[in-house]
């Protein structure tokens, strides 16, 4: 499959504002891999379908969870908003054929991050979080640390999302802590 079929995929899975954000993340991850030096296809594949199961039923979410032989745990299991990237990554396998480890991890991680992410996996996190119809108060800072240090816009985006849940009393999972003790120690080596 190529890009537009991918594309007429996802748009008749999600509603407009859904398909509209897969794009604009999609073009942010193109930017940002030319930045980085990641893979820019892999980067405009995998922006594209990085919520493609995200305005499915939550049982179906559940199912393809099922059947891709995954077991929730026990965040996973009551924080519904941590599926749709579950499902999406054994979806693009079993569906669309997709074999490519590094698309599917970007695909499955996308909403947590984990420790040891791969340069897509982390340009997909931070295309996520400042695709062009992003509009929260510090987008701009975000957007701009994201074309300065992918790490440093990380760590901007895990402790934005860590603070936000607690304060919300959700549960935060592990991947997101882990991703966000790895990044911080990691520029703390650095010198940052
Ligand atoms: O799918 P998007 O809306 O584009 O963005 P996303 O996949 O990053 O999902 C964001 C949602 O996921 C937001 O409601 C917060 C939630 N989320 C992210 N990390 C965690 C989480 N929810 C829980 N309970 N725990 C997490 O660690
Ligand atoms: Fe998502
Ligand atoms: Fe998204």
């Amino acid at each position: 499959m190529d890009k537009s079929e991918y594309l007429s995929l996802i748009k008749g899975r999600m509603g407009e504002r859904r398909y509209i954000h897969s794009v604009n993340v999609s073009e942010s991850a193109v930017r940002l891999a030319k930045v980085y030096g990641a893979d820019e296809e892999k980067a405009k594949i995998a922006g594209i379908l990085h919520d493609c199961c995200k305005e499915i039923e939550k049982d179906e979410m559940l199912q393809i969870i099922a059947d891709g032989g995954i077991i929730l745990d026990a965040v996973e299991q009551n924080s519904s908003k941590l599926w749709h990237a579950i499902a999406g990554s054994v979806y693009i396998q079993n569906e669309l054929g997709i074999d490519d480890e590094d698309i599917i991890n970007s695909v499955r991680y996308h909403t947590t991050g984990r420790a040891g992410m791969s340069l897509l996996e982390k340009v997909i996190f931070t295309a996520d979080f400042i695709s062009a119809e992003r509009d929260y108060p510090d987008v701009d800072v975000m957007r701009k640390k994201a074309f300065e240090d992918l790490n440093s816009a990380m760590l901007y985006a895990l402790k934005f999302t860590i603070k936000d849940l607690s304060r919300r009393e959700l549960p935060i999972h592990s991947n997101a802590v882990d991703c966000y003790n790895d990044i911080l120690i990691n520029l703390k080596k650095k010198g940052n």
